[in-house]
């Protein structure tokens, strides 16, 4: 027993309606300007004139985020640090949903005119940037640059033995050498007197386009080379808010989760093709218009969402 894992189904379903509202929100703010709540099939206005941000790491970000909120709550001894800033539409729909962003943005309101504001401005001149950056509420480590997430992580729960930080490491990250060397960051500061660190490696595949060492490497092979840095791997196999609950209750000591998605799941493309933006033509290519017009409706986004009450319970 060690506190953490949700059994309640009706949080399970929360937790559910949560990921699909958020990931709804990631898609909205790489491609819309208007229309946000797709009351009229979309047209080329209300797509963005420049399409600059990714998708393909922000569903995995959006379910992380949606289990350990559940779990951990508002507990202020909890921290999640994103090692993979470039997703940071997930964290901005993550922020939005609890009000974070509104208690330091008086625009980001839970209705329609919070929901237009946070999509409009998403890598827009003089709105917010495309990845995470210091005006995102709560960001302690920089978006752009990948592998300092594991290391912030141990820097964070030093000295702090009431705190737990739970690090999001993309697969393609933990190649970098600082994110792989922090593995080593157990045998220094693993001690009772720091805070624990639950690491989850994001196992999606590919780093980019180019698939990653990790996903090369056997299940066996991978959790051999996670024991030898101490850890005792725990694998997350795909999005269901069941198997990664489960995952978090079974944890004992030092635990590494290696929670595996498909990158871009839920978009309309997957693998090498998502990182970015998926449909990169809706402007001028019909077809792809309704495509996206269809991977935005699979979300049902009027179900989870009131224009003047904001998220439904
Ligand atoms: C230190 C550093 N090197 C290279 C990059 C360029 N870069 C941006 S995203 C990315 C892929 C990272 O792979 P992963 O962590 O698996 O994220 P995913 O591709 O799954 O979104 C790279 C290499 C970077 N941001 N920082
Ligand atoms: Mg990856």
């Amino acid at each position: 027993m060690n506190g953490m894992g949700i059994t309640d189904v009706e949080t399970l379903s929360k937790i559910k309606r949560r990921v699909r509202a958020c990931d709804y929100l990631s898609v909205a703010q790489l491609y819309l300007k208007d229309n946000f709540m797709l009351e009229r099939p979309l047209t080329a206005d209300d797509i963005k004139p420049r399409l600059l941000g990714h998708w393909g790491t922000c569903h995995g970000i959006n379910v992380a985020y949606a289990n350990l909120k559940a779990n951990f709550k508002n507990d202020p001894n909890f921290s999640f640090v994103l090692g993979p800033g470039h997703g940071f539409p997930a964290l901005q729909a993550n922020l939005f949903y609890d009000g974070e962003l509104l208690k330091v943005d008086k625009n980001a309101t839970l209705d329609y005119n919070g929901l237009a504001y946070i999509c409009k401005n998403f890598s827009w001149p003089n709105g917010f940037p495309s990845h995470a950056s210091p005006f995102t509420p709560g960001v302690i480590t920089e978006g752009g640059e990948l592998g300092y997430a594991l290391a912030n992580a141990y820097g964070t729960a030093l000295g702090h033995p009431e705190k737990t930080i739970a690090v999001l490491i993309g697969d393609g990250e933990l190649e970098t050498a600082t994110a792989l060397d922090s593995l080593n960051l157990k045998n220094l500061l693993g001690g009772r007197e720091n805070g624990k660190i639950l690491p989850i490696l994001h196992l999606n595949g590919y780093k980019i386009s180019a698939p990653t060492i990790y996903a090369r490497k056997s299940e066996r092979e991978l959790n051999e080379l996670i024991r030898g840095f101490g850890f005792e791997p725990i694998l997350i196999n795909g999005d269901s808010p069941e198997v990664f609950q489960n995952a978090l209750r079974s944890a004992k000591n030092n635990p590494f989760f290696i929670m595996k998605t498909t990158k871009g799941a839920t978009g309309p493309n997957k693998y090498h093709m998502a990182h970015q933006i998926p449909l990169k033509n809706v402007r001028t290519d019909t077809e792809e218009l309704r495509q996206l017009n269809d991977w935005l409706k699979f979300y049902n986004f009027a179900e989870l969402f009131d224009k003047e009450a904001g998220f439904h319970e």
